[in-house]
């Protein structure tokens, strides 16, 4: 049994082109809960933390610093089976393969601007959560 909690982020491309509402509102049309969530603006170095699994991969420095160029939209979102579900709702990675009507073929620009991030397990949807709330903040 799959936990029933992901971790999501806004991109700043997508933050930046007023796209957060509409996002927002489709997350909660798709029966996602929102525990959690906030406006903030990582530095070089947290984006950097919070991508170090692709640390030495060719697009590790540019997108550390594309997630650290403006402020993001972080949440913790509630359904059964959250993390598979969530990623199949937001589309391919590349949102020039990614399915109709989902985020980041509405949204995503290219594979680093690509509009909004979702946990790929359980434990990357807990590390993620914490890495931005706290227990207090997580309703
Ligand atoms: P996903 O976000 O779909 O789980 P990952 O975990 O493979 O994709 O990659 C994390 C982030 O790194 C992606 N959201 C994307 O912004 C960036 N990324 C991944 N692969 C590439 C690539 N080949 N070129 C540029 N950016 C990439």
């Amino acid at each position: 049994m799959r936990g029933d909690i992901t971790f999501t982020m806004i991109k700043p491309s997508a933050v930046e082109a007023g796209y957060s509402g509409k996002i927002l509102a489709q997350i909660e049309s798709g029966g996602y809960r929102i525990k959690a969530m906030k406006k903030t603006r990582l530095t070089r170095e947290q984006a950097g933390l919070f991508y170090e699994m692709h640390l030495g991969k060719p697009f590790y420095e540019d997108l550390a610093k594309f997630m650290s160029s403006g402020p993001i939209i972080a949440a913790i979102l509630q359904k059964e089976n959250a993390v598979d579900d969530f990623r199949q709702f937001i589309g391919a990675t590349d949102p020039s393969k990614a399915a109709e009507g989902t985020i980041r073929k509405l949204y995503g620009k290219n594979m680093s601007e690509n509009a909004i991030h979702g946990s790929d397990s359980d434990e990357s949807a807990l590390r993620e959560s914490s890495f931005f709330f706290s227990s207090l903040e997580n309703h």
